[in-house]
Order: structure tokens, then C-alpha cells, then sequence
């Protein structure tokens, strides 16, 4: 093998290598974390999976990005976990169910503590997730962004707020294909 073909896969190894990320999937239970990052990893909508206790932590290989996922539980008890996985994350996505307007109030706090005014995560990329379209009374995106206040609260912050369903899955590859470019941007 040629000097130069040893040094481009080198170059391509190393490259690649460097397009690490870790992505923190934070909401309050059943907004739809772990179905959507299942359906990110498989392609399918995974009926009947329990609530999630701690976390799951999954790797994806994503346009040439080692994306790990970290799927944490949701559920007030389970929160304070949350603390140990700001540290070294990349991107946040925070899943809400855009079908439960009476919990909306409750998203909105724990969006408020956890991601805009957490200094931990104030440089990353929030996405913001408005999950189960496939519901007739889901609020969608615009809506969302003034029912939540985030055109406020969010002015300094790189975010976007796309409407998905990780049960179809539409929109969920417009979502992702959004955070993977925003991590190209801060490699560059
Ligand atoms: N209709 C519909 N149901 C969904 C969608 N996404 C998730 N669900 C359902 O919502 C429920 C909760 O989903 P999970 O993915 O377990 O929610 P979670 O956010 O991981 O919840 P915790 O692990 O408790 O934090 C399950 O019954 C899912 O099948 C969606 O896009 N549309
Ligand atoms: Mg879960």
C-alpha cells in the first residue's frame, strides 16, 4: 500500500474519530424519549416498552458522527440523574407530548431549570421535540414556541422546535438531520 493511501485512510480514521457526540434526551415521562430514540436507532416504532429507570445509553452511527444517546427516565423521582450526564454533552434533545396540553405547564418548568437556565448545557444546541402529531389534539411547532415562551426565554440559545412522531415517524429525520448540522457547525 502507497505512502498516500496509509496517510488518506489515516486522515479518514481520524476524521471520522473526531465526530463524537453525546446527545442527552431529556422530558418528562411518557413524552416519548426512549420510542424515539428506538425508532432513531431501528427505523420502527416499538410498541409497549416501560417506562425507563436510570438511563439507556445507545450508540448510532449517523453521516460519518459516533452519536451516543443517553435516553434518561423521566419521572420526577428519577431526575436528579439527570445531573450526572450534563457534563461533556454535545446537543440536548427535549421530547414533549404535544398531545398533553394539561402537562404543558409542567414541560415548560422542567425545560426552564434543566436546559435554559442549567449553565451546563448554556452552549449546546437544544432541540426541542413536539412528539405524537399522530394525535388529532397535538399543538404544533409555532404554537408551541409561544405557549412555552421559548422565543423569549430561548433568544441567546441555538434551538429549533420541529414536529415529529416517534410513532410514524415523520419529521423525525428533519429533527436529527437539524442537530447533526449544528454539531458540524461547532466542529468547525
Ligand atoms: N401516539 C403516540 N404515542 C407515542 C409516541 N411516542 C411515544 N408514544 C407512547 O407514549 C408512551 C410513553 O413512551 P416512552 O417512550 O416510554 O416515554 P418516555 O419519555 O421514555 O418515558 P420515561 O421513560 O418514563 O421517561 C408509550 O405508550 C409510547 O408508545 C408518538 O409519537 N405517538
Ligand atoms: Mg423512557
Amino acid at each position: 500500500m502507497s505512502f498516500m493511501s496509509n496517510f488518506s485512510q489515516w486522515l479518514i480514521k481520524k476524521l471520522r474519530a473526531e465526530k463524537r457526540a453525546k446527545i442527552l434526551i431529556l422530558g418528562l415521562d411518557a413524552a416519548g424519549k426512549t420510542t424515539l430514540t428506538k425508532y432513531v436507532n431501528t427505523g420502527y416504532f416499538q410498541a409497549g416498552l416501560t417506562p425507563t429507570i436510570g438511563q439507556n445509553i445507545e450508540t448510532i452511527n449517523y453521516e460519518g458522527w459516533d452519536i451516543t444517546t443517553v435516553d434518561v427516565a423521566g419521572q420526577q423521582q428519577f431526575r436528579f440523574l439527570w445531573d450526572i450526564h450534563y457534563p461533556g454533552c454535545s446537543a440536548v434533545i427535549f421530547v414533549i407530548d404535544a398531545a398533553d396540553i394539561e402537562r404543558l405547564p409542567e414541560a415548560r418548568d422542567i425545560l426552564k431549570i434543566h436546559v435554559f437556565d442549567n449553565p451546563l448545557v448554556e452552549k449546546v444546541p437544544t432541540l426541542i421535540l413536539a412528539n405524537k402529531q399522530d394525535l388529532p389534539s397535538a399543538i404544533q411547532a409555532p404554537l408551541m414556541i409561544q405557549l412555552l415562551s421559548l422565543h423569549l426565554d430561548m433568544k441567546d440559545r441555538t434551538f429549533a422546535v420541529f414536529d415529529c412522531s416517534a410513532l410514524t415517524g415523520k419529521g423525525v429525520l428533519a429533527a436529527f438531520t437539524w442537530l447533526v448540522n449544528q454539531l458540524e457547525m461547532d466542529k468547525m
